[in-house]
């Protein structure tokens, strides 16, 4: 971290008191951002999470393209701090504490940043175990062309009451990163919170238009025979709530808006184990931007949302008003949460907390209908990477065999262009999310194609997909799961760009 004159001005500030310009002093000097513990009520019962208040007491941070992250952050809780600015690509290897090496921000003290904020809907999360206990919030930049909408800002989370180093325990895990101790590998892995862990499979028996060389890859196969319970599964943790802005479908945040009004929703998913369908109801969203980053407009009302992902949809309110609910469905299950968006004077009705039927498994499928608004030129790869994405008995996941620290990193020069492949035999879908750098979805069975611009993709069990980015900023940067005990367990390598 680098030392700014203002830091330096408020380390020294108790001198300053006497003099009168002491109040801007104190102005510059207060935190941009405080992580700190609050209490939550969730379903009746108070639970202690975390949080990231700005300056104005609200969760994260709501800028103006051409504004600068440009402050300091402190760590008001008791233990040590890992902070990540998930999507800020102008953020220079060395302003996020979650790189190799990156060390952690010690209780009580405040690191100092300063870079250009990167427009569109992004996030903020610890890079440990801690995110568990809501250490996220948003942290959004208003595109200059985002117009004249109203914007409403939507987090996902799966909340436990239970703290995260039991819930890795009871997947049976130990934790190689995350600055949280161990927890014993012999407890069996626990069952999915309901029987529906089955089907997205996904199989694409027809699998024409496969890419050049897909079919020559190694873990394309169904069932790899390796022994252990193969079955396709969502869900390996059990929660007791699923929350959208902190709060359940029993009291869900009712938020007004005018009749005819135009709605840019902008949804986080920062839940650690969950992926969602979000879902408008009566009203037809036109989604515009996933991971932050613009698309061509995509029609729909229901759209998938991994980990870490997000999305942003325009919708218009009906003349004659009403209150509509903007649900977020468990995938391959029937429990969801949301919000209500309403006019003046709407009656609400209560929503219930399970749908009628069971989602979907997420899958690539939106990725392979969206178009980036502004994609990458064309260019071929100057390298391409393999990346197996895989798992062993004891809540082992690995890539190419491996787990974090025993990693082999992706070596690369600054200006390459880089494709990489992931493949996953394993029972579960995959987040993958790399720091630093947005990426290309380029393809999948479907085929090649111009995707979304993004940081984090779906891939899903047994499906190929294929991103490509240019390496543009030198430094090492995680590329992981953002399945959180995943990740915990060993699912994260590096790039570096040198
Ligand atoms: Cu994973």
């Amino acid at each position: 971290m680098s030392i700014s004159r203002r830091s330096f001005l408020a380390s020294s500030g108790a001198a300053a008191l006497a003099t009168p310009w002491t109040s801007n002093l104190l102005r510059a000097e207060a935190p941009l951002l405080t992580v700190a513990s609050r209490t939550l009520d969730v379903k009746g019962k108070a639970a202690t999470v975390f949080g990231i208040a700005g300056t104005n007491g609200k969760q994260g941070m709501l800028a103006s393209e051409g504004d600068r992250f440009s402050g300091a952050i402190r760590n008001a809780t008791g233990e040590p701090l890992i902070m990540h600015w998930h999507g800020q690509v102008h953020a220079a290897a060395d302003q996020d504490r979650s790189r190799p090496d990156g060390g952690t921000l010690a209780a009580g003290a405040h690191d100092t940043h300063d870079f250009l904020l990167t427009p569109g809907t992004h996030w903020m999360h610890s890079h440990q175990l801690t995110e568990q206990q809501l250490l996220a919030a948003p942290m959004i930049t208003r595109e200059r062309a985002a117009g004249d909408v109203q914007d409403v800002v939507v987090m996902l989370h799966d909340f436990a009451y239970r703290p995260p180093a039991e819930i890795l325990a009871g997947l049976g895990g130990s934790s190689a990163h995350g600055g949280h101790g161990g927890a014993p590998a012999s407890a069996p892995r626990a069952p999915g919170p309901s029987g529906m862990n089955h089907g997205g499979m996904n199989h694409g028996s027809g699998s024409s238009g496969m890419m050049p060389g897909m079919g020559m890859m190694p873990g394309m196969g169904q069932g790899m025979g390796m022994g252990q319970d193969m079955r396709l599964h969502a869900n390996d943790v059990a929660y007791d709530a699923y929350l959208a802005n902190d709060r359940t479908l029993d009291d869900p945040e009712v938020i007004r808006v005018e009749k005819g009004g135009r709605i840019r929703l902008r949804v986080i998913n920062g839940a650690t184990a969950t992926a969602f369908f979000l879902d408008t109801g009566s009203i037809e969203a036109t989604c515009v931007a996933v991971d932050g980053s613009s698309c061509q407009p995509l029609k729909g009302r229901r759209f998938p949302l991994a980990q870490g992902q997000r999305i942003d949809l325009l919708l218009a309110i009906p003349g004659e008003g009403g209150a509509f609910p903007v649900l977020a469905q468990v995938e391959a299950d029937t429990r969801q949460t949301g919000i209500v968006l309403a006019t003046a004077g709407a009656a609400i009705t209560k929503i219930g907390e399970n749908a009628r039927e069971a989602a979907p498994n997420a899958t690539l499928a939106l990725d392979e209908r969206l178009r980036a608004l502004n994609p990458l030129p064309e260019r071929k790869p100057d390298r391409t990477f393999h990346l197996m994405l895989g798992e062993e008995a004891g809540y082992r996941w690995t890539i190419n065999g491996k787990v974090h620290g025993e990693h082999q990193p992706l070596e690369v020069r600054r200006g390459e262009r880089i494709a990489i492949m992931f493949m996953n035999p394993s029972s579960m879908m995959h987040p993958m999310h790399l720091h630093g750098h947005h990426f290309q979805v380029v393809g999948s069975r479907a085929g090649q194609f111009a995707g979304p611009i993004r940081d984090t993709v779906i891939v899903p069990p047994h499906t190929p997909v294929m991103i490509a980015f240019d390496a543009d900023k030198a430094g090492r940067w995680f590329l992981h799961c953002h399945h959180l005990y995943h990740m915990a367990t060993g699912m994260m390598t590096e790039l570096s760009v040198s």
